[in-house]
Order: structure tokens, then sequence, then C-alpha cells
């Protein structure tokens, strides 16, 4: 499908679209009509509008915008909306009010893109006709951002936040704990935040350079921001899923309290490096209890379903020649240090279940992983189809089309990025969730994609930016709806790239050119 007009460019692609004669004129004469239960999305719309055309869109009984929200319609799923636009009308309707704020995003990208911009003309706009039916095919359509290795404030998530909701993603799965910075604030123990939110310096260069850029990195969210941010992101359709990561990638957590390790009474400081940190926690009653505490207060500011504690990359060194360790293997009647992994957090996991959460954790090749956890394969695909096997849900995160600390084009002007891989626009439009032949039944395990953007090498928004898009657009085409064709896909991108244009997003054309510069 090459499509003409640049304003019917939409990423993702609707599933059904028609043009139609004419245009729709918003300008001082336009009135919404809301129905009940359309309120947040009508609230949305004027967020985008009223700025773009300096026109308040006060509701109207005889408005001719008019959104509706209607139960009885069917084959719309939770999400889906339908969209019809002519010279006399807008409507838009869906079953559920998440739908009708999909359907919102897709009336932003039929804007003309300078209306997306800031300094947006504040005159009337036309809409072009068209006919509209959407549905998303994979429900959880999501990006990471890793906020523990560079910081970045509440404000700046509400940016990211927004621009994931133009693509129709909504998850944005907020990593807030690692090595080298506690984001989350936990009232019961401060010195999470207050020691384990700084690091003295940060590793310049890959893991095990060795080089180090001699100045300080921190920062920490307040429960208010979160909650605020929370807020902001369900107004959009974004769940916001916090991770908490354990039992390994904990050494800012045992800076500030020691006693959680296997050797409490040794000071480690913040980590200042990159790479697998060989500090894991210890395997006492307390620890379990300090992380249900914890998690107790991250499930008060976070209404997420789901929960993500980690899983990953956790050596099991420091328990080879603990006691304690080794004591708790032989009570548990474990075969050794190795299963220590699996059994803490299958303990925390089974915290959040009675709790009424879902638990999420990275597949780790080895671990046996709790019952009842969702699970996301960044490793392998192969363990996607594993999990799936073995009855967990999965998300999609395979490292080769879904990180983009990696490089998305080789060259000497790309900035810095983790080494090791490329991955460029087509290989995230590749993305592949079919299941493998024979076994169609796991597809119904498979939740969706997410994009994974880890930020050792990242400290600005812009160059947040530069990774994310446009490689979170072919995301978001893969998981909206996989059917589209990359010619397709390039040619709708290119009038989807004017809109990036207009929002700030630096560089959203694939570089052609060096682009360091920018970043
Ligand atoms: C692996 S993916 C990690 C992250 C790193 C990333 C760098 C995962 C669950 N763990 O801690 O930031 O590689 O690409």
């Amino acid at each position: 499908m090459d499509l003409p007009r640049p304003e019917l460019s939409l990423v993702p692609r609707p599933r059904k679209l028609s043009p139609r004669p004419g245009r729709y004129r918003i300008d001082h004469t336009t009135r919404l009509r809301v129905t009940p239960g359309a309120e947040t999305a009508a609230r949305l719309l004027r967020g985008y509008l009223a700025p773009a055309t300096g026109q308040r869109l006060e509701h109207a009984d005889d408005g001719t915008f008019v959104l509706v929200l209607d139960a009885t319609l069917t084959g719309l799923g939770d999400e889906g909306y339908g969209l019809t636009v002519g010279p006399h009308g807008v409507l838009l309707r869906a079953a559920r009010a998440t739908g009708l704020l999909r359907g919102v995003q897709t009336v932003r990208q039929l804007l003309p893109a300078d209306a997306l911009s800031a300094t947006a003309g504040r005159g009337p706009v036309d809409l072009p006709g068209v006919e509209i039916t959407d549905v998303p095919v994979h429900p959880w359509r999501g990006a990471l951002l890793d906020v523990a290795r560079h910081f970045q404030p509440a404000s700046y998530l509400r940016r990211y936040v927004d621009l994931l909701a133009l693509h129709k993603l909504n998850v944005l799965h907020l990593h807030l704990t690692d090595d080298q910075g506690w984001r989350m604030p936990v009232a019961a123990y401060p010195r999470l935040t207050e020691v384990g939110g700084h690091r003295a310096e940060s590793m310049v260069g890959p893991a095990g350079s060795d080089r180090f850029d001699g100045r300080p990195h921190g920062g920490s969210y307040t429960r208010a921001e979160l909650a605020g941010l929370v807020r902001y992101a369900a107004e959009r359709g974004v769940t916001i899923l916090p991770e908490i990561g354990l039992p390994g990638h904990v050494r800012a957590a045992l800076a500030a309290y020691p006693q959680l390790g296997n050797h409490p009474g040794r000071r480690l400081d913040v980590w200042t490096e990159w790479g697998v940190c060989p500090n894991v926690l210890g395997v006492g009653d307390h620890v379990i209890d300090f992380f249900r505490t914890v998690l107790d207060e991250v499930l008060d500011v976070f209404p997420s379903p789901y929960v993500h504690i980690g899983g990953d990359e956790c050596p099991a060194d420091e328990w080879e020649t603990s006691p304690d360790a080794a004591a708790r293997v032989a009570r548990e009647g474990l075969s050794g240090p190795g299963e220590l992994h699996g059994w803490l957090l299958a303990r925390i996991a089974a915290h959040l279940v009675r709790a009424g959460r879902r638990p999420v954790v990275w597949a780790e090749t080895d671990t046996a992983l709790p019952p009842g956890c969702t699970v996301m394969s960044w490793r392998d695909p192969a363990h996607a189809w594993a999990a799936a096997r073995d009855g967990h849900d999965v998300v999609y995160a395979d490292h080769r089309a879904t990180y983009f600390d990696y490089a998305r084009a080789s060259g000497p002007g790309e900035p810095p990025a983790q080494p090791g891989q490329i991955v460029d626009l087509a290989t995230v439009h590749a993305l592949d969730l079919t299941p493998p032949s024979g076994e169609p039944a796991l597809g119904g395990r498979i939740l969706g994609a997410q994009g994974q953007l880890w930020t050792e090498f990242v400290t600005t928004p812009a160059h947040i930016e530069y990774l994310s898009f446009p490689r979170l657009c072919a995301l978001a085409e893969r998981v909206w709806d996989p059917a589209s064709d990359w010619p397709d896909f390039r040619s709708r991108l290119t009038g989807h790239q004017a809109r990036l244009a207009a929002l700030g997003v630096p560089y959203a054309v694939p570089p052609s050119r060096p682009a360091s510069a920018a970043v």
C-alpha cells in the first residue's frame, strides 16, 4: 500500500484504512460532543489540539467532533477504535476508554505535522477524510528505559511516555535499580536512595575498559514524582512497569545496606563499572523480609498488574563460599548454590502473587523460573518458546532485535554504543513473533515485545531519543500489526518523520551521514 498523502502515513499502520473525500476543519466554531466515559480521551485530545489550534474545543450537545464510548461495540477489544473523518464531522468510537485513547493518537497523527510542534501556528487545522478500523494484535507493546545507569528527571520521563503513546505503545518498563544506582524512594529504607542513588564516577567505554570519567553521577525520584508519572501515563493509556532487580545487579543496595550481602561486614561502594557485578544478595530471611517491604512500597506507587523483579546475570560465586548460603541449601534441600537464584526469585515472586500482582523475570539459561512468572526472553528467542512451553506468558525482548543500546548503524559518526552488534531499522522491523512450526498454540503465550534502552553509554535525552527513534517506530509497527512489509513501512516512515521532527526528536531519520555532533 503506497499512501500518497503524507498525513495518512500513520505509524503503526492501522488495520483497515480507506481515504475518504474532503477534509474536516478544526477552528473556533468546532465543538466536541463527549459521551459518558469518553471524558479522559476528550481531555487528552484537547491537550493536543488546543495548543495547535488556539481553540478550547468545548463540549456541545450538537458538536460535530464526536467521541463515543459504546460497550456494545464488538470486535474492537480493549484497545481498538473506529474513526471516521468527513467534511461535516468526526466520529471516534471504541468499546473501552483505552481504545479511545489510541484513536486520539491517530487523530494527532492525522494533523498537519507542524501542528505537533511546541510552536504550532494556533490557527485552523484540517484533518483528512478517512475511515479507519484499528485493533492491535499484541497486548504488550513496550519500551524499557534504564534510569539506573544514568538518571533522567521525571519531567523527561513524561516526554518519553508521550512519545510512546504517539506510537500506541502501552508499557514503559522503568529499570529503577541496578549496581550503579537505586532510583526508587523507599520510606522504610532511606539509605537506598541517599547512599545507593549516587556513585563517585562512571566507567568510560565498554565493560572492563578501566577508564573513568572522574565525576559523580546520581539522582532519585520522589514518591510524588513517580505517582504523578503513573497518572500522566495512565491518561495516555500507558502502564508504568517498575523493575526492582534482584538477586544480582544489587550493588547499589549493598552499598546502602551491607547486611543484605554475603559479607555483611564489608563496605562496598555503588558500582562505578559496567558489566556483570560479582556481588549479589545474601539468602537470609532478613533479606527476603527487606525486599518484601521494598516491594510493598513499590506496589503502593505503581498500580501496574505486572511488577518486574529482575533475575538476570546473577553469578553464584559468592554463594559458593558462603556458610550461610550452604546452610540455606541444606535447609531447603536444594542441589547446590546455583539453585539459590531460582529459590530466592520464587520467594519474592510469591509475595507479589499474594498481593494480587504478576511477577515478571528475565529469562536466564539455567534457572527454573517460578511458576506464575511472566518471562522476558532477552538472550535467545529459543528461551521465549521454551518458557511458553512451560506455561509462562512471555514478552519478547531478544537483544539481537530489540536492544537499542546497540548502535543503529555502523560508522565512526555514530555515538558511543554497546559494542558487539548493530541493530538497524530493518532488523527491528523483521522482528518475528510467529511460534515455531507445529506449535501454533504457543503463540497465545506471547504477550508482545518491547525495546530495551540500557543506558551505560547514554546520558542525555537527545541521545535517548536518537537511539529510540525510529527504531521504536518499527517495533511499534510489528507489535500493533505485523502485516506491513518493509517497503510499505519505509514509505510511511518518511511521512511520520515530519511528526518526530516537529516534536523535536533528534535525527529520527536513519543516518546516512555522521550524527555524533547532535547527540
Ligand atoms: C544485559 S538484559 C543486561 C543489562 C545490560 C545490557 C547491555 C539484561 C537483562 N541485563 O544489565 O545493561 O545487557 O546490553
